[in-house]
C-alpha cells in the first residue's frame, strides 16, 4: 500500500536524533583502528620565528614514541603544497602552504614537527619535548601595517598585499559626486574562532598491499577532500576513500582541507599503521581557520528623502598568514550583495587581501556575506541618524518591488525572486514597531537607566553554490554540482545515495520527506547514506547553504527519472499505454479504471527479479541523476532586534529578537527554524560577545573559552520568527538555503538597536563586540566629549563614538 499522506512542508522529527541522543553516534574521537598510532603536532609559540634547528632526540627516546619527523624528513610524501582552489585574480600571490614548515613559523600555531607515538598522551607529552631553536622576527598582525611592506612575511612574494579585486563598479558612479547625502563609514569587523562542538580529528588507515587509503575526517567536504588529499599526498583519488562519520558541526571551518589530514595520510603509509589526531581546543582557536577579519570603507549615496541610490565599498581583508581552502574568495562571496534588497542605480566595490602573522582566514557560516550586510545596514542606519528619518522609512523607501521572475541586481547577477517588502513589513507587525518607538520616546523623556533600542536589519543572500560556469568565471577551480542516487529495493525501502555532507543539517530527514512523497512510502522506509566518498562517490558536499539548493534538486530529478521508469513497467503489466496511467503518491493507476494498479513498491519487485520487462529495460527500480543549477538561490528577509542597555554599566540585554525568513519552498519548517536559531545564536554573538585578539608581537590573547566569549543558552532570547515563501525560479522544488541567513541578518541588527537605545546621547558608533565597556566608553565619550580618565576592566578599547562621517 502506498503511503498517502505528505511530508513535505511538515514538521517531521528528525531521523538522526535517536541516535545522537542515546550515545550511538560515530564520531572521529570515537573510533579506533587495529595498531592506531596518534600523532602531535609542534607547533610554534611565535608569531614569526625563523627555524634554526629542530631537536628531536629527547622526544624520540620518550617512552611509547615511534618516531618526530620535520618537513625536510616529509619532503619526498608530497604531491604538492596544501591544497588552495580560488586564485580569484590572474596575478594573485599565492603563498606555499606547506603542511609543516621548514624556513619560518608565519603564526604562533604553525606546525614545525610532527610527532607519532603508540598513545595520545605519549604524543602530546613527546610533542613538549621537541626542540626548536627559534629565531623570533618582528611579527604584524595589522593590516595597515602588514601593507607597508616593512616586515615581509612570505619573502618570496616579495609582498604582504596579495590580491587586489576589483567588481569594476555599475551604474552611474557621478551619483557619488552629485547625490543629496552621501554617508561615509569606516566599519572595523574583528576576526571571530569558529566553535563547533566537536572539534578536529582525523584518522588515516592504510592498505599497503594495495596501496589504498581510507581517511575517516570530522570533514564538511570528503568529496573535495578526497581529490585535493590525493594530490597533495600523491594518492591517486581511485586509491583513496573518505568519510566524514558523524560531524558535531563544522560552521565552515571544516569546509577545508588541513595540515593535519595530509600528515595522518603521509604518515600512515610511511609507518604502514593506522595514525590518529584529535584537535584540543586551544589548538582549535590556533589552527583551525578564522572568520571574518576586514575592514570596510563605505559610501552610501541617498537623497535628502532617504531614497538609496549608490553604494560603493573599499574592504582589506586579512588573509592571516597562508591561504587555506578558499581564502581570498570569501570577500567575492559578499561581493554581489552590498546592496541589499534595495534598488539601487550605481554599486562599486573592491577589496585587498592582505598576509599577516595570524591564523589563515576562511569561510565562517554566511561566509562574506554578514560581513556585506553588516556594512550596508549600519550604513543605512547612519543615513536615517544623518538626514533625521526614521530607519523603518528610509529602508521602506528603498525596498524593490516584489519579483517572481529573475531579475538582474545592480551587483550585475540574476536575483531569482524577492518579495522584501512582505517580510519587512511583517516583522514591523510582529514587533509593533510604532509601540516600540512610544515606549523608546518615554524612557528618553524619563532619562531611565535602561533606555530602549530597536535595530532593523534587511537582507538578501547569494547562496546554492552553483552554477558551475559562473565558479569557473570567479576562478573558484571545482564545479558547482551535485548528485543523488536513488535506489528502489524490492522490500519496499529506499537507499538515497547522496553527494551533500551534513553535520548537523538534517538532510537526512529532509531528504527523506522529498523521497517519501514522490514515492508514496513514508520517511521511516528511506534511508539515506552520505559523507562516505566509497558509497557516495559523487558529489561536492555542505557549505553555502547549497545542499537543498542543489543536492535536494538532484534528488528531485533522480526521482522523477524513477518515475518514469516505473510508469514504462506499470504500462508493460497494466497492458495500457503510458499515457493512459495516472501517478499518485507512488500509485500508477489506469484512467478509468482505478481498480487496475500498480504501486512504485510493486514494481520495485518486478524490476528486480526482471521475468518480464519491457525490451530493453534495464533490471532494478535505480536512477542517477546530477544537477548543476543555471543560477544561485537568494533567499531574503527582515529581522528585528529589541534591546535595553544600561547607561550607567553599558550593559546590553536582548528583550526581543523578531526575524522573518524567505527561503522559498520550506521541506521541514521545524529544521528551518532550528537553522534560524543556530545562524541567529551565532550572529548575536558576533554582535555582543566573540572577538579574537592579538597582541602586537602576534600573540593570540583570546586563545581559550575563558577568554573568547561565546554565549550560553540563557544570553539569547526567545525568537519570534515568522516566513514568507516566494519560490525560487532556479529550481523546480522553488527552494532556497536557510543555513546562513541568521548570521547574515542578525549582527547588524543587534548593533543598530544597541546604537539606537543610546543615540539619544550622541552615540553614533560601537564596533562589535559591543561589550558593556564599548558601550559604557561610547555613552560617556559622547556625553562628555572624550573618553574617562579610567575605566575598572580591561581589554580592547575603541576611541568613542565615531562620527557618522560627513556629507560629500
Ligand atoms: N531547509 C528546508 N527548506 C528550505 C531550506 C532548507 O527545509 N527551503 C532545511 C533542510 O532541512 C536542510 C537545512 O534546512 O537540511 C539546511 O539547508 P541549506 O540551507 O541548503 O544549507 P546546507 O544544508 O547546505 O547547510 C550549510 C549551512 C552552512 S553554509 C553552515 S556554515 C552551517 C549551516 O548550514 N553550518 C551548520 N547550518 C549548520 N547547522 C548545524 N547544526 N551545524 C553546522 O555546522
Amino acid at each position: 500500500m502506498a503511503v498517502t499522506q505528505r511530508f513535505v512542508g511538515q514538521p517531521v522529527l528528525r531521523k538522526e536524533d535517536p541516535e545522537l541522543i542515546t550515545g550511538q553516534a560515530r564520531f572521529t574521537e570515537n573510533l579506533t583502528a587495529p595498531g592506531m598510532l596518534w600523532m602531535a603536532m609542534v607547533r610554534s609559540p611565535f608569531a614569526h620565528a625563523h627555524v634554526r634547528d629542530v631537536d628531536a632526540s629527547r622526544a624520540r627516546a620518550m617512552p611509547g614514541v615511534v618516531d618526530v619527523f620535520t618537513a625536510k624528513d616529509l619532503e619526498d610524501e608530497w604531491g604538492g603544497p596544501l591544497p588552495f582552489v580560488w586564485p580569484v585574480t590572474e596575478d594573485i600571490k599565492v603563498p606555499i602552504h606547506w603542511p609543516l614548515t621548514g624556513d619560518k613559523a608565519r603564526y604562533q600555531g604553525d606546525a614545525v614537527a610532527v610527532v607519532v607515538a603508540e598513545g595520545r598522551a605519549e604524543a602530546e607529552d613527546a610533542a613538549e619535548a621537541v626542540e626548536v631553536d627559534w629565531d623570533p622576527i618582528e611579527a604584524v598582525v595589522d593590516m595597515d601595517e602588514a601593507a607597508t611592506d616593512r616586515v615581509l612575511i612570505h619573502d618570496d612574494l616579495g609582498t604582504n598585499v596579495v590580491v587586489h579585486w576589483s567588481h569594476g563598479g555599475a551604474g552611474d558612479q557621478t551619483i557619488f559626486e552629485t547625490a543629496d547625502v552621501v554617508v561615509k563609514e569606516r566599519y572595523v569587523q574583528p576576526r571571530l574562532i569558529p566553535n563547533a562542538i566537536e572539534p578536529r580529528a582525523c584518522l588515516a588507515q592504510p592498505a599497503p598491499a594495495m596501496g589504498e587509503y581510507t581517511l575517516i575526517s570530522t570533514t564538511q567536504i570528503p568529496h573535495i577532500a578526497r581529490v585535493t588529499l590525493g594530490g597533495t599526498c600523491n594518492i591517486a583519488e581511485s586509491k583513496l576513500r573518505v568519510i566524514a562519520p558523524d560531524v558535531g558541526g563544522g560552521f565552515g571551518s571544516k569546509l577545508n582541507v588541513y595540515a593535519e589530514e595530509a600528515l595522518s595520510l603521509v604518515l600512515a603509509r610511511r609507518l604502514k599503521r593506522p595514525v590518529k589526531w584529535v584537535e584540543g581546543r586551544q589548538e582549535n582557536y590556533l589552527a583551525t581557520i578564522h572568520g571574518r577579519g576586514v575592514i570596510h570603507d563605505v559610501e552610501l549615496a541617498a537623497t535628502n528623502e532617504g531614497r538609496i541610490l549608490g553604494i560603493r565599498v573599499k574592504e582589506l581583508a586579512d588573509m592571516g598568514a597562508y591561504f587555506q581552502l578558499l581564502t581570498p574568495g570569501i570577500p567575492e562571496l559578499g561581493a554581489w550583495v552590498y546592496m541589499g534588497p534595495y534598488d539601487m542605480q550605481a554599486y562599486w566595490y573592491e577589496f585587498t587581501g592582505i598576509v599577516t602573522n595570524a591564523t589563515p582566514t576562511d569561510a565562517y557560516r554566511g561566509a562574506g556575506r554578514p560581513e556585506a550586510t553588516f556594512v550596508l545596514e549600519r550604513t543605512v542606519d547612519a543615513l536615517a541618524r544623518r538626514i533625521g528619518k526614521d530607519p523603518a522609512e528610509v529602508r521602506r523607501r528603498s525596498l524593490v518591488e516584489k519579483f517572481l521572475e529573475a531579475r538582474t541586481a545592480i551587483s550585475g547577477l540574476n536575483v531569482d525572486s524577492g518579495a522584501y517588502e512582505e517580510t519587512f513589513d511583517r516583522a514591523l507587525e510582529i514587533a509593533d514597531y510604532e509601540a516600540l518607538r512610544r515606549d523608546q520616546a518615554e524612557r528618553r523623556q524619563r532619562a531611565d537607566v535602561k533606555q530602549l533600542g530597536i535595530g532593523l536589519s534587511t537582507y538578501i543572500e547569494m547562496c546554492g553554490l552553483a552554477p558551475s560556469n559562473i565558479l569557473g568565471a570567479l576562478r573558484y577551480v571545482a564545479g558547482g554540482w551535485d548528485a543523488a542516487v536513488v535506489q528502489c529495493l524490492p522490500d519496499g525501502k529506499v537507499i538515497l545515495k547522496i553527494g551533500t555532507s551534513p553535520h548537523g543539517q538534517s538532510h537526512v530527514t529532509t531528504w527523506a520527506q522529498v523521497a517519501a512523497d514522490e514515492l508514496g512510502v513514508s520517511p521511516d522506509d528511506v534511508e539515506v547514506l552520505h559523507g562516505d566518498t566509497a558509497t557516495a562517490p559523487l558529489g561536492m558536499d555542505t557549505y553555502g547553504s547549497r545542499s537543498v539548493s542543489v543536492g535536494l534538486t538532484a534528488l528531485h530529478y533522480a526521482l522523477q527519472k524513477i518515475k518514469d521508469k516505473a510508469r514504462t513497467l506499470a504500462a508493460h503489466e497494466l497492458e495500457v499505454a503510458e499515457e493512459d496511467l495516472e501517478l499518485d503518491r507512488g500509485r500508477f493507476t489506469v484512467r478509468g479504471a482505478p481498480d487496475k494498479a500498480r504501486t512504485i513498491g510493486d514494481l520495485a519487485v518486478s524490476a528486480w527479479h526482471a521475468h518480464d520487462l519491457p525490451t530493453g529495460f534495464e533490471p532494478n527500480l535505480e536512477a542517477t541523476a546530477v544537477w548543476d543549477p543555471p543560477n544561485f538561490t537568494w533567499p531574503g528577509g527582515a529581522h528585528i532586534c529589541v534591546v535595553e542597555v544600561d547607561t550607567e554599566t553599558g550593559a546590553t540585554e536582548i528583550v526581543r529578537y523578531i526575524a522573518v525568513d524567505d527561503c522559498g519552498t520550506v521541506i521541514n519548517p521545524m529544521i528551518v527554524d532550528g537553522q534560524v536559531h543556530g545562524g541567529v545564536a551565532q550572529g548575536i554573538a558576533e554582535a555582543l560577545y566573540e572577538e579574537a585578539m592579538y597582541d602586537e608581537h602576534g600573540n593570540l590573547m583570546t586563545s581559550s573559552m575563558t577568554q573568547y566569549l561565546i554565549p550560553a543558552a540563557t544570553e539569547v532570547p526567545p525568537f519570534e520568527l515568522d516566513r514568507t515563501e516566494t519560490p525560487s525560479t532556479t529550481n523546480p522544488l522553488g527552494v532556497k538555503g536557510i543555513g546562513e541567513a541568521g548570521t547574515i541578518a542578525s549582527p547588524p541588527a543587534v548593533i543598530n538597536a544597541v546604537i539606537d537605545a543610546v543615540a539619544h546621547l550622541g552615540v553614533t558608533n560601537v564596533e562589535k563586540p559591543a561589550s558593556p565597556e564599548r558601550v559604557w566608553r561610547a555613552i560617556h565619550g559622547a556625553s562628555t566629549g572624550g573618553a574617562p580618565a579610567a575605566m575598572p576592566v580591561s581589554g580592547t578599547v575603541d576611541a568613542p563614538a565615531a562620527s557618522d562621517g560627513g556629507a560629500a
